[in-house]
């Protein structure tokens, strides 16, 4: 066992809101871990902050038609601020514009290059020539050569996935300016990624670097060994770490070749985790260096699958070729949260966005918290489904959970006036609420809820949260069991004596799930602290300090303790909420198929043409040219308007079906192309003395035909 834990969160970039995905995947693991080894007493520090380089951000920057400076202030407030309505207890949530960020980076960059584990290289990379700047991967589209899909970014094609470089992209062109770039030679510096490939598979697979155990691959998801080996087995190249960019950290200034060069974000943003601890550090009067340099520090990384070569291989080696730094023991990546049936899209708006949700359900956040864990995608991807969590929240936190924790307190303040813990007869046989074969022996109960508890510290200590959220919610389960097989409520007349034992032993297992819930569920935690009147928790210890007084088969709250006021820790979610929010997915969706549809190039119907006719036919036909001197709208017709037209010779009525597409404001004083020898037709008691030619588009749009400008009316068009 360590001395002390460093565990990190994936920085989340601040170009945009957290959404569950997020929240499955990395946040709410390493928050569980963490408030259970405080809860066990181990010293612990739990960093993450925003991730605030990179083009993610100046590309947003540029979309919004902002600075980069903007997107990052704006998204780390949005994202600190959602972390803490959530209940994500870090230590630390720092940024990557911090200056202590861009030094702590910039010294990790000295210390390479002073090392030699870069080679400098000059290499072709795209240059627009019109907005005058190097082109990072994502402002380069092209067509892709795998799938031909016309809009593939430089360094992956969105439809098909696959990884790509700028450079085998077909007519590349520029997401600046537009135009197509051109090659130009610029000096980047390179890790050798390839030197550290041999010890870097050996201690991915064995867990043993220079003969010494680090940590046990055996205790590390497949999935993440998997992606990792593939990643050594195509072999590692040296990889560029600066760029061309006016935004992030700088290379150092000194070095020859360093001016308008930023570090690669996935430089700077790893040693993010170690500039967040320097700054808890400072803000702490701790010293970070243990917590970064000493073997006797369990380095833990929380992350989503798409970091694990990040993780895994790059920051390894950067930390292993710096020299003083120690390698995480475990990186417990989980896989993807899907939403009603498809991935979760930023862009597409197909999210549940946390700050959303704890604006629209509050109180409601350890409901998401609960249903997060409920379908943690730990080993495979997973499905989150608003009627599952309507399901899942009203019957297992609602009827399991609540019902139990209020029915205990409820009975109790009935039956014993004095509103406290009633005093009870440990020997007093009962059936025991871990089934009924075994008669109730009051310590025996007590130390059950312990092995059950032990058994559910083992399994977070294996980062397997769903299955120690099953085992946290068997206690609530037997507790409702407790009540079930004994019915306080029916033998309270006849047996008052073990409904005093039961009822107390009911309150030890809302004392014991008020500190091994708060994990999964902190704000439920500290109402239930309320409800018993018992303290709050220090989160140092609490769960460690119960347990030893559980093993004793001592009760947690005694006989006498006054109690708080009962509640409802869970409300039922109704379908109207249901409703609600799968109203906002189809209108996500809506958006998405009308902006497709804007953007999409119209497949044109053309009309058939007609039969052919011979010039005699068409000669038949006087055509003039006219002016609309008045216009006024029909009554009782959406369609018509009334034209009065000059036709040079002679003035004529004309009725014309354009009234849904122009009003009389619009025509009046328009030349116009009339066919003047149509037989006149009545209409709605009004003579029409021939047709305006109006053309019509696909999407039955009208247009005027017009002469040019100042054209005299009645002359023939032919
Ligand atoms: N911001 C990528 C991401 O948000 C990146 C993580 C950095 S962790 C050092 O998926
Ligand atoms: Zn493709």
């Amino acid at each position: 066992m360590k001395k002390r834990y460093l565990v990190t969160a994936a920085l989340p970039y601040a170009n945009g809101p957290l959404h569950i995905g997020h929240l499955a995947g990395a946040y709410l693991p390493a928050d569980i871990y963490v408030r259970y080894l405080r809860l066990m007493g181990k010293d612990v520090v739990f960093v993450c902050g925003s991730d605030e380089h990179g083009a993610a951000i100046t590309v947003k920057a540029r979309k919004e038609g902002v600075t980069p400076r903007e997107i990052v202030d704006k998204y780390n407030a949005i994202l600190k601020d959602t972390f803490e309505k959530i209940g994500i207890a870090f230590d630390m949530y720092h940024r990557t514009s911090e200056p202590i960020h861009h030094e702590t980076s910039q010294g990790f960059f000295r210390r390479l290059n002073e090392k030699g584990e870069f080679i400098e290289e000059t290499t072709e990379q795209y240059y627009d020539e019109v907005a005058n700047q190097f082109l990072a991967d994502r402002y380069i589209i092209g067509t892709c050569p795998v799938c031909s899909n016309p809009d593939a970014y430089g360094d992956q094609c969105e439809k098909c996935g696959t990884t790509l470089s700028p450079t085998e992209l077909i007519s590349p062109r520029s997401t600046l300016s537009g135009s197509t770039p051109v090659k130009r030679p610029t000096q980047h510096w390179f890790l050798r990624l390839d030197q550290h490939e041999n010890w870097l598979r050996q201690w991915i697979n064995t867990g043993e670097l220079e003969g010494v155990a680090l940590h046990n691959p055996n205790e590390w998801k497949n999935h993440v060994l998997g992606q990792c080996n593939s990643w050594l087995e195509q072999g590692l190249q040296p990889r560029a770490m600066t760029r061309d960019l006016d935004w992030g950290v700088d290379v150092p200034q000194e070095l020859p070749g360093s001016a308008g060069k930023k570090l690669y974000v996935w430089l700077d943003a790893p040693i993010g985790y170690i500039s967040a601890t320097r700054q808890w550090a400072l803000d702490h009067g701790r010293d970070w260096e243990p917590y970064w340099k000493s073997e006797d520090t369990a380095l833990i990384h929380f992350i989503g699958k798409d970091n694990i070569v990040f993780h895994c291989l790059i920051f390894p080696a950067i930390l292993k070729a710096h020299g003083e730094y120690i390698l995480p023991v475990n990186v417990p990546a989980n896989q993807f949260m899907n939403l009603e049936g498809r991935k979760i899209s930023t862009s597409r708006n197909w999210a549940v966005w946390v700050h959303e949700y704890c604006q629209e359900l509050p109180g409601q956040e350890d409901a998401l918290r609960y249903n997060m864990v409920k379908n943690m995608p730990e080993q495979r991807d997973s499905e989150f489904t608003w009627k599952g969590f309507q399901e899942t929240t009203n019957t297992e936190l609602v009827n399991n959970l609540a019902n139990f924790v209020n029915r205990v307190l409820v009975l109790t303040q009935k039956y014993y006036e004095d509103g406290c813990a009633p005093q009870f007869d440990a020997a007093r046989p009962f059936k025991s609420g871990w089934g009924v074969e075994t008669e109730g022996n009051y310590a025996a109960e007590l130390r059950r809820i312990r092995e059950h508890l032990l058994e559910m510290g083992r399994e977070i200590e294996r980062f397997n949260f769903r299955e120690a959220l099953r085992l946290l919610m068997e206690v609530s389960s037997a507790g409702n069991a407790l009540l079930q097989f004994n019915e306080p409520w029916r033998t309270v007349k006849e047996d008052p004596e073990t409904v005093r034992t039961v009822l107390h032993l009911g309150l030890q297992y809302v004392a014991a799930l008020s500190v091994a819930a708060r994990p999964f569920l902190p704000f439920s935690a500290e109402r239930l602290r309320k409800m018993l009147a018992l303290p709050p928790l220090e989160d140092q210890g609490d769960l460690e300090a119960m347990l030893a007084v559980l093993e004793k088969g001592e009760p947690l709250l005694p006989a006498g303790h006054l109690l708080g006021v009962a509640g409802h820790l869970f409300s039922r979610i109704p379908d109207e909420v249901i409703a609600a929010q799968m109203a906002k997915l189809e209108s996500a969706d809506a958006q998405n198929a009308a902006a497709a549809a804007a953007a999409a190039p119209k497949t044109i119907n053309y009309a058939p043409m007609k039969d052919i006719i011979q010039f005699d036919d068409f000669a038949k036909m006087d055509i003039r040219t006219g002016k609309i001197l008045t216009a006024e709208k029909m009554e009782k017709s959406k369609k018509l308007l009334k034209l009065q037209v000059d036709l040079g010779f002679e003035q004529r009525t004309i009725l014309s079906g354009i009234a849904e597409h122009f009003t009389p404001e619009e025509v009046l004083g328009r030349q116009v192309v009339v066919l003047a020898n149509l037989a006149p037709r009545p209409m709605m008691g009004v003579e029409s003395q021939g047709m305006i030619l109006m053309a019509e588009d696909q999407d039955g749009k009208l247009s005027f035909v017009s002469p040019q400008e100042g054209w005299p009316s009645g002359f023939g068009v032919r």
